[in-house]
């Protein structure tokens, strides 16, 4: 492998990935490899043309979008070049399919979201070595470069009161608030003891949900819908209609409800927004809320949810989505309720206990265009389906929200709807009419 500079050298590529066996395999398939041959050359022009602004990696990268010829390596310890060797260990190695390429650069893709959605399915994407090359490099393909969250100075961070107006005036500032006392001793008992008991039993189970690094010690409980009517029963909770149709219009919808156990042990969360899933990745409004319930004290040593105050607003990520350091962990009494909206940078904070856990509820609402992140349709026990409230039918999206959610054309607004008994199916032949009739009345 000579090194070259690769202006010229991906073409050199291209050719000769066009004389391979699977070009010469008839219509389709040639065409679909042409498309993809595409790709990586529009992905080398886009980092070529990015390139001087890459100065600031100070480092290699070790980057492989699919050539044939290998990975190419963006050598940026003077002035970043291109090259196909090199003479040293890359700071970051980074394997990513040429359209997240084109994708970063045109702003549709945040970069802490697509070089590390893949790797849910393929580990080998995942970046290895300095996390922080691979992000910086991908956010200097894009046209606004974010900046590192800076804890704002000088101003009084948010801490838990009763006073409602402070809240607001706080997720207003700072993307988040919190909310004394928002239970009392009773229910903190019954959720707590409720969320426990399910927490156990899933694991005697075996159909536990657990994350937080190789030992997955933390443990998360989906769908407390299904779980017991104290879910239903707080989901009534008054602080809801203060905060939610105030923030996200009317007719929010419940996304997901959960329990979230952080255990010790537990590696930090990787930071996030609680919309960097939804791409593009739009800064200027925020589209989600969450409403976290303290089952017990909340302190940093056991996981308080960490967060960059402040980091809502403006063009800012963290240069290293999994490193914490300069975060603040949201604390506070058992029955806080941390109120957080969805573009706050904030991650699952380290238990650092020996012993004890950090159970909280979270309760994450969406606008309601958004498609919900919980498929309750098809996850709720029709059981349970029965017993809800029309309040938590609503938050579920049974209900018609604008032209939204209706069954069979169902256009109005505000109209509970309800999986019908016999719908409609094609009608071909008058034989199938009667069909159709004797189904009816069958029913
Ligand atoms: O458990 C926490 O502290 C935060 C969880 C979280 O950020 C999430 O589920 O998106
Ligand atoms: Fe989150």
């Amino acid at each position: 492998m000579a090194p070259e500079a690769t202006t010229n050298g991906h073409d050199v590529t291209l050719e000769k990935g066009q004389t391979n066996g699977a070009g010469k395999k008839g219509g389709i398939r040639t065409l679909q490899n042409a498309t993809k041959k595409d790709q990586r050359s529009v992905a080398l022009s886009l980092i070529e043309e990015k390139l001087p602004k890459m100065a600031p990696l100070k480092a290699v990268l070790s980057l492989d979008i699919g050539l044939d010829d290998g990975p190419i390596y963006i050598d940026a310890r003077n002035e970043p070049t291109i090259v196909r060797e090199i003479d040293c260990e890359p700071n970051c190695s980074l394997k990513v399919k040429p359209e997240y390429i084109q994708l970063f650069a045109e702003g549709k893709l945040e970069p802490r979201y697509g070089l590390f959605k893949d790797g849910f399915f393929d580990h080998t994407t995942l970046p290895k070595g300095e996390i922080k090359v691979a992000v910086k490099f991908a956010d200097y393909l894009c046209p606004n470069v974010p900046v590192h969250p800076q804890i704002p100075t000088g101003r009084k961070l948010p801490s838990p009161t009763e006073d409602l107006d402070q809240v607001m005036a706080d997720i207003h500032e700072f993307g988040y608030g919190l909310v004394k006392n928002a239970m009392d001793s009773e229910q903190i008992k019954t959720l707590r003891s409720a969320v426990e008991q399910q927490g156990r039993g899933e694991a005697e189970a075996g159909v536990a949900k657990k994350d937080g690094g190789p030992h997955a010690p933390n443990q998360r409980i989906w769908t407390l819908i299904n779980k017991g009517q104290e879910f239903h029963d707080l989901l009534e909770h008054p602080l809801i209609d203060e905060v939610v149709p105030e923030l996200l219009g009317e007719h929010a919808l419940l996304h997901s409800y959960s329990a979230n156990i952080a255990r010790p042990g537990n590696v930090p969360m990787m930071l996030h927004t609680d919309q960097v899933a939804i791409q593009p990745p739009l800064r200027s409004i925020f589209y989600g809320l969450n409403i976290m319930w303290f089952l017990t004290d909340i302190t940093r040593e056991n996981g308080g949810t960490r967060i960059f105050p402040g980091s809502h607003v403006g063009h800012v990520a963290p240069d290293d989505p999994f490193n914490i350091d300069g975060t603040l962990a949201a604390e506070g009494p058992a029955g806080t309720a941390l109120v957080f909206e969805s573009r706050l940078w904030h991650a699952t904070g380290p238990n650092e206990m020996t012993s004890g856990e950090r159970p909280v509820i979270l309760m994450f609402f969406m606008r309601s265009f958004i498609r919900q992140q919980e498929n309750n349709f098809l996850s709720i026990k029709p059981e349970v389906e029965a017993t809800m409230s029309d309040k938590v039918r609503k938050l579920l999206g049974y209900c018609t929200t604008g032209a939204l959610g209706g069954v069979e054309g169902e256009v109005r607004e505000g109209i509970f709807v309800e999986r019908l008994k016999n719908p409609v199916g094609p009608f071909r032949d008058t034989h199938k009419h009667t069909h159709y009739r004797q189904g009816l009345q069958a029913s």
